[in-house]
């Protein structure tokens, strides 16, 4: 746990952290929502626009040739970055919610039956909860639902019974790698040695994951696999999904349109090969070129380090919040499991995250308050949402120390 060597540099690839928040220098803790970008990216998608803008796989001119080039080497970069056995692993999508709701309509419509069971977590974020139960409706399948303990742990223990008692119809577990509301990072290693003994894929909502850990699919051996770039120092509308190719294709294509098709007539179409089939009509294309120019950005960096450094700044905090009477009187952190990513989620006496957020506003200090996208996760404690900071690798501990302050401020006003 330190803090990055290259601190003052990275902050410097950052031109927004320039900016100024109602007068205040931006102090930007709001990472697991979106990060920001660095120049290395913004500049990627300016080039592509500046020299390189065309339609992929479907030119034979200079220019889509080039822009095809540039959108297939970021999809042998994703799959070195995740340790994917073959670039055809790597499907494009706008993010990790459409990639769970691919799974759902491709993998879940083919395999999964009336009377089947979906397993996930209670700390799922909305997007790896909804599309099983559109899945469910749509097929009379079962959702079934591991708990979670006061720390926010996943408890084993239930997932082992769920599994010994139900593994006939369990036709999937959909599990988060990190709560985005808890900062929870699962044992999912374990927990797919378990369900692989009983022949139960998974898939892995990666989205708060992938820009904090290492991670390697192969060694996982999970079957599916899905991040956002957004979340990853990249753009917007942009996701990956990885998926064992033997699923790939087995699972029938989730949209019709351009290039997922081998050929069509009006009697008959027949598919184009994976991951192509997966996807239908002009994609992101400047989203998944600069996509390479973020991971080229973390990798220069070393997740390794970036993991450390964010690591340092929640300890930071976390130790600053106990060493302070006020703060401790009045600051409940929700979700203290022992493996947690850099995210601190806590409440504020009977604050409303909505208002101690708008205050830490006024003082330039951007985090994210309310329910995370995890309602559940929120029933589960009671509350109505939580504060959230969470760290990347631009953060300093001059700006842990700016929240600290503001976070006083906050009990000044309501307490
Ligand atoms: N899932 C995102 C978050 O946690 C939006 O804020």
């Amino acid at each position: 746990m330190s803090i990055h060597p290259n601190i003052k540099k990275i902050r410097a690839d950052f031109p927004i952290l320039e900016t100024s928040v109602r007068g205040k220098p931006l102090i930007y803790l709001d990472n697991a929502a979106t990060t920001q970008k660095p120049r290395q990216v913004i500049e990627r998608i300016q080039k592509y626009y500046q020299e390189e803008n065309a339609n992929i796989h479907r030119g034979v001119h200079y220019l889509s040739e080039r822009a095809t080039i540039a959108y297939e080497n970021t999809r042998k970069k994703v799959q070195k970055f995740i340790g994917a056995e073959s670039p055809k692993e790597i499907v494009f999508t706008r993010g990790t919610t459409e990639g769970i709701n691919l799974v759902a309509q491709t993998f879940g419509r083919l395999r999964v039956k009336a009377g089947d069971q979906i397993l996930i977590s209670e700390m799922e974020h909305h997007s790896n909860i909804v599309p099983w139960q559109l899945l469910c409706e749509q097929v009379g399948a079962t959702l079934n639902v591991i708990p979670f303990d006061f720390k926010g742990e996943l408890m084993e223990a239930e997932f082992d019974r769920q599994i010994e008692r139900y593994a006939e119809n369990i036709k999937l577990i959909a599990l988060t790698h990190v709560s985005n509301a808890l900062g929870t990072i699962n044992p999912v290693e374990r927990l797919i040695q378990k369900a692989h003994a009983e022949e139960i894929p998974v898939l892995l909502d990666g989205a708060q994951a992938v820009p904090h850990l290492p991670v390697d699919v192969k060694k996982l051996d999970c079957d599916f696999y899905v991040f956002s770039a957004h979340k990853i120092y990249g753009p917007t509308g942009v996701g990956v999904l990885y998926a064992k190719k033997q699923w790939l294709e087995e699972m029938p294509p989730y949209q019709g349109g351009g290039d997922m098709i081998s050929s069509v007539t009006f009697k008959k179409t027949t598919y184009n090969e994976v991951p192509y089939k997966f996807e239908a009509g002009t994609p992101n294309i400047e989203g998944v070129i600069a996509l390479e120019a973020a991971l080229d950005y973390v990798s220069s960096l070393g997740l390794e380090k970036i993991a450390a450094h964010e690591m340092a700044l929640l300890k930071q905090l976390e130790q600053a919040v106990q060493a302070d009477a006020k703060l401790k009187e009045f600051v409940r952190p929700v979700g203290t499991a022992k493996e947690k990513a850099a995210v601190y989620s806590f409440t504020l006496g009977d604050i409303h995250p909505h208002d101690a957020g708008t205050i830490l506003d006024r003082m330039g200090i951007a985090v994210r308050g309310g329910h995370h996208c995890a309602q559940p996760v929120m029933d589960h404690f009671g509350i109505p949402g939580t504060l959230r900071a969470s760290f990347a690798v631009y953060n300093t501990p001059e700006e842990v120390n700016a929240l600290v302050t503001g976070l006083h401020q906050v009990l000044e006003v309501f307490k």
